[in-house]
């Protein structure tokens, strides 16, 4: 018996419980006493059957992640599975809330699984750049089949209790009294007696006939892996429970488990996974939370919209408000047509949709906002007109209720001034489309009350959202690090480059797509009415953006999108028009390396990173990491920008900027205090705080 396992009896049945807040986490002080009770159940004549279940609120959400990349103290959690599946007594796990990674490969050991109606498993494994070490690449595949696996298993998603019935991962589901009925499952498995087949020796599910099918879908998961090794491997591992012998195929997962578990990318996913869960972290103890039942959201153009059904997607009441009926009417059947492409996608059943459309109310009338808790304004980016709304905010939303911007650059502090409570108000800057993208930077400006923040962070994290909190400055801390990256991309192109090739360096690196994709993507129109505003140029996009070429939605941009295609098609026109500019400035093309494109533009990105936190705008290195790879598609197997600086080297970074900055004599290149430092402590670690 130990603090984290215990053992209780009911007759004959044994029920072994876990007890390690807050997510029951295999780590060693578990693994410990969790076989030598299993040892001791096998051994006791008393003992008919085994039950395995968890206190608090979730059964095994996986092996305890802070002991990777440590030496792994024994028992290891394969050892316990091998005692555990090698059991002859019946052996039912009991799973309620979240059965994850070695937590579901412990439960896979056990002869059967009972659920409870709203448990979730699966192997996410491959989000933290692994596969299932335990066992799971081999065993999940003899009980739901090899192609049901790999889908789990490549995509890391959990699939709910009813699914995991019908796919048969587990035996039998309960709408309550789940200890109970497994111990009453168990008893009656004693009863009836027999030999009780351990997963290992189920074979009915593996079929070689399907290897064909299996490996087309493998080289379809494996195009999307965009560089990343997890998903290969996963893949790999699964075809292996198919064509090799079950101790082989163990055998051969264990070294994929053991290579990835050694790489970069795996540190920089486990990165990744601690860094969001401390991005949520506010400093002050016992900070209060202010209720939030109703939340208005005003403007229901495309980013209010958006984040109005994020909201509604969250569960929650929203009041939207527009200027005009006409514009009201618009927006909502903007968000009834979003809804209506859920459902034909499948993603959304009829009655969700129902439900999400019965939580708004449109309006037209401020005081229509005064019973809302948190109002959040998308109206246009000028600070003349968001002062106006707050002022009328002010008026109108009751004591206490969060005001919110949705601004992209403005200056939150002088919003909050505009108004008799600054204390209520802060920045909320979603990223488009409000509704998917996980992203949240919340602004804290100089007033803001600690437990305003506290609630938003909190209701963030509980509509889906991946919060980080970030101080006042232009472009807050994603726009302004994306400027940084921008500043060289036309330099590059008039001294030589091609548009595909700075976005083929890009998609090499691991984004998604390159620069010049994105630009045509969300519209060059943007950014040419942004540098009018602000008296700046760009001599290649404004010249392309003259000639009526805003990107994709015009068939043309700095590619070719003909007969409405998706796909970017280099245009002789654009790169006519680049040599052009390049000549009227006396600039000889030269021939650029895709390493001089990377310097060119991440370094800058890296050093402005460094620059936000001197000033303080971001509280930790890792929450600019959080921001990049979950609102820009920095590449997740690097980790982000200021982890991947440390894969790539500070010094190495430091003394290629100054070689630019040398070069060019430009500002975008001269190195920041900070960075310089870090080049010698060779670690952000306790440089920001
Ligand atoms: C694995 O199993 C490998 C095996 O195949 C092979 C082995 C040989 N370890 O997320 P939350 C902490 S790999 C250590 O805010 P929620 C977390 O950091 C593992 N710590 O709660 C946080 O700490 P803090 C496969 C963990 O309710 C606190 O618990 N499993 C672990 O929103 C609360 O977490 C996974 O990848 C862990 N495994 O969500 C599952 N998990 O309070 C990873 C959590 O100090 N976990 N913590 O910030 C999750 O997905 C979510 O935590 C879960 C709960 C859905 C369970």
């Amino acid at each position: 018996m130990s603090n984290f396992v215990s053992v209780t009896r009911d007759g004959g049945v044994a029920v072994v419980s876990i007890d390690n807040p807050p997510v029951n986490a295999l780590s060693f002080h578990v693994r410990e006493p969790l076989m030598q009770a299993l040892v001791s159940l096998r051994d006791d004549p008393e003992v008919a059957a085994i039950v395995i279940a968890c206190a608090g609120r979730t059964f095994v959400a996986g092996a305890d992640i802070t002991e990777f990349g440590k030496p792994m103290q024994q028992p290891e959690l394969r050892a316990i599975i091998a005692v555990l599946e090698a059991i002859a007594k019946p052996t039912v796990a009991a799973i309620h809330g979240t059965a994850l990674g070695g937590g579901l490969e412990l439960a896979l050991s056990c002869h059967v699984r009972v659920a409870d109606a709203g448990a979730k498993l699966g192997l996410p494994e491959v989000k933290l750049g692994l596969l299932p070490g335990g066992g799971g690449t081999v065993r999940l595949p003899r009980l739901v089949g090899a192609e049901k696996a790999l889908g789990m298993i490549v995509s890391g998603t959990p699939i709910g209790a009813a699914e995991a019935l019908a796919a048969g991962l587990v035996d039998a589901v309960f709408d309550s009294d789940l200890t109970a009925k497994a111990i009453s499952f168990a008893r009656d498995m004693a009863a009836k007696g027999g030999r009780f087949t351990p997963v290992r020796d189920r074979l009915d599910r593996l079929d070689p006939a399907e290897l064909p099918e299996f490996d087309k879908q493998a080289a379809e998961l494996a195009k999307k892996a965009r560089g990343l090794e997890a998903p290969i491997a996963c893949a790999q591992a699964v075809r292996n429970a198919i064509t090799l012998p079950f101790d082989e195929a163990l055998a051969a997962e264990r070294t994929l488990f053991l290579k990835l578990v050694g790489g970069d990318q795996s540190r920089a996913q486990r990165h990744l996974f601690f860094a969001e869960r401390e991005a949520a972290k506010i400093p002050g103890k016992d900070l209060s939370r202010r209720k939030i039942a109703r939340i208005g959201v005003i403007g229901a153009g495309t980013m209010g919209g958006g984040i109005a059904m994020a909201f509604a997607n969250g569960g929650y009441p929203v009041t939207l408000l527009e200027t005009s009926g006409e514009a009201l009417q618009r927006g909502l059947a903007t968000i009834d047509k979003n809804y209506a492409v859920s459902v034909a996608r499948g993603s959304l059943s009829e009655e969700a949709k129902r439900q999400r459309l019965g939580l708004f109310k449109g309006t037209t009338d401020y005081n229509d906002l005064a019973d809302c808790d948190l109002i959040v304004e998308a109206v246009f980016e000028e600070m003349a007109v968001k002062k106006e709304v707050f002022g009328r905010l002010d008026a109108v939303a009751r004591p206490g209720a969060i005001l919110a911007t949705n601004t992209s650059y403005l200056d939150v502090n002088e919003i909050a001034a505009s108004t008799s409570r600054p204390q209520d108000v802060l920045g909320l800057h979603f990223f488009s489309p409000a509704n998917v993208m996980k992203l949240l930077e919340i602004v804290r400006a100089e007033k803001t009350a600690p437990d305003a923040l506290a609630t938003v962070v909190e209701l963030a994290r509980r509509i889906g959202k991946v919060p980080v909190v970030v101080g006042v400055c232009h472009g807050f801390v994603g726009n302004r690090m994306l400027a940084a990256r921008g500043a060289e991309s036309e330099a590059l192109l008039l001294e030589g480059a091609t548009p595909s090739q700075i976005d083929r360096a890009f998609t090499d690196f691991g984004w998604p797509m390159g620069p010049f994709q994105m630009g045509d993507l969300a519209g060059l129109d943007i950014g040419w009415r942004n540098r009018k505003a602000r008296g700046q140029t760009a001599a290649i996009a404004d010249a392309l953006c003259e000639q009526g070429r805003f990107g994709q939605k015009t068939g043309r941009g700095f590619y070719l999108y003909e007969n409405g295609s998706r796909v970017p098609a280099p245009d002789p026109d654009v790169e006519a028009l680049i040599r052009a500019k390049a000549a009227e400035k006396g600039i000889a093309p030269r021939t650029i390396s895709a390493d001089e494109i990377i310097e060119r533009t991440l370094y800058p990105l890296i050093n402005e990173g460094a620059k936000i936190l001197e000033e303080k705008i971001s509280a930790r290195a890792s929450d600019i990491d959080v921001v990049w790879v979950n609102g820009y598609g920095f590449p997740v197997g690097k980790g982000g920008p200021m982890f991947w600086a440390g894969l790539e080297g500070v010094d190495k970074i430091v003394a290629r900027l100054d070689h630019w900055h040398e070069q060019t004599g430009k500002e975008i290149f001269r190195v920041t205090p900070l960075l310089r430092q870090m080049a010698v402590s060779g670690s952000w670690e306790g440089v920001a705080s």
